[in-house]
């Protein structure tokens, strides 16, 4: 059954006034595409408030047992706190799906906590439109900080510092050698580093490591962000609040000045990219939009056509579509 736009608007006030299950009902809604594009807009037109916070770093560094452990800590600050987790759809490091939930379960009484666990499957590297609408659907509902755990892995471990206002990267000691475990990309997108699991004999050196690595590179000026190194146990809870400190101090630094605009409108940037790629693949991978498709893909086969061309085509039939299908449930 497809929810009226009159339902659905009912379900954000009632998300707003704090009743977990509305919102749970309208990211469902959403994610399964069922919302319409005045829903959407009503969405938006809402979500400004959170602070969003990144999580990425390798896998089984501990990102979802730290999650845990700062929403709990953010919980004693009085904040609500939602969790996206974005799950690997192979499970790299065994068994995170159940994990999660059930290292999550202990939050599962408290209405002032919302864990959302998401596939990262049929996404094509990178962070999901399903992400992108569930931080939307939780900033909209009135939760005060929406915390997305990446997948360590691929395009989604960088792009979710493109959809956060606050980045965290969770290294480990004994990943590697030496800090090199840690993906130049990576040292660049981090607010704030994690060496987690600072219970381990090695974790002093990877700390010391990972400061050198960050003066080598550091971007120097009097405004800019420094981003502070972190040991934490997230098994423990040690570091933990600390870790949370060094959040709304971002949050603050990028709310003294024109940073958090910066921000905001780098955010704005993925997000159009992240629903606009998720809607031109979604459209053409419909034989009703494509057509020919295979056809085509012989006549680049045979030299017939240039792939220049057919993607050119295609994406003329595709953008047709759009605009009609725009057009008809602009309700
Ligand atoms: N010793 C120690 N173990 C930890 C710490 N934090 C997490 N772990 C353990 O590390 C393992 C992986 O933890 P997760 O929280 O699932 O790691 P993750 O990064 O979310 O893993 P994926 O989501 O699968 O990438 C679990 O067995 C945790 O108990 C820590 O601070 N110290
Ligand atoms: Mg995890």
């Amino acid at each position: 059954v497809t929810p009226s736009t009159a339902a659905l608007s009912d379900l954000i006030d009632r998300g707003a006034q704090g009743e977990v299950a509305a919102t749970s009902q309208l990211i469902t809604a959403v994610e399964s595409r069922t919302a319409g594009m005045a829903t959407l807009d009503a969405i938006y037109a809402r979500s400004c408030h959170a602070h969003i916070i990144g999580i990425t770093g390798a896998p089984g560094s501990g990102k979802s047992t730290l999650v845990a452990a700062l929403a709990r800590e953010l919980r004693t600050r009085d904040m609500r706190v939602a969790v996206v987790a974005v799950d690997p759809s192979s499970s790299i490091s065994g068994g995170a799906i159940l994990g999660d939930r059930i290292r999550m379960g202990e939050h599962t009484l408290d209405p002032g906590i919302f864990v959302r666990s998401m596939s990262s499957r049929g996404v094509l590297g990178g962070v999901s439109r399903a992400t992108v609408d569930a931080v939307a659907v939780l900033d909209a509902t009135g939760w005060a900080v929406v915390i997305v755990e990446t997948v360590g892995v691929g395009q989604a471990e960088v792009e979710i510092a493109q959809i956060a206002h606050s980045t965290v990267v969770v290294s480990v000691p004994g990943l590697g050698d030496d800090i090199q475990a840690i993906k130049a990309g990576l040292l660049e997108i981090a607010d704030v580093h994690v060496v987690n699991k600072i219970d381990r004999p090695d974790a002093h050196k990877t700390i010391k490591d990972l400061l050198g690595m960050l003066r080598l590179s550091e971007p120097g000026g009097d405004d800019q962000w420094s981003a502070p190194v972190l040991g934490t146990s997230a098994v423990s809870g040690e570091g933990v609040p600390a870790l949370a400190d060094a959040l709304s101090r971002h949050r603050e630094w990028l709310g003294s000045s024109d940073h958090l605009r910066q921000r905001e409108r780098a955010i704005a940037i993925a997000r159009i990219r992240t629903i606009a790629k998720a809607s031109i693949l979604e459209r053409l991978q419909d034989p009703a939009n494509t057509g020919d498709f295979l056809a085509i893909v012989d006549q680049v086969v045979s030299r017939a056509l240039s792939p220049y061309r057919a993607a050119a085509l295609l994406l003329s039939r595709v953008s047709d579509v759009v605009a009609q299908t725009e057009g008809s449930t602009h309700d």
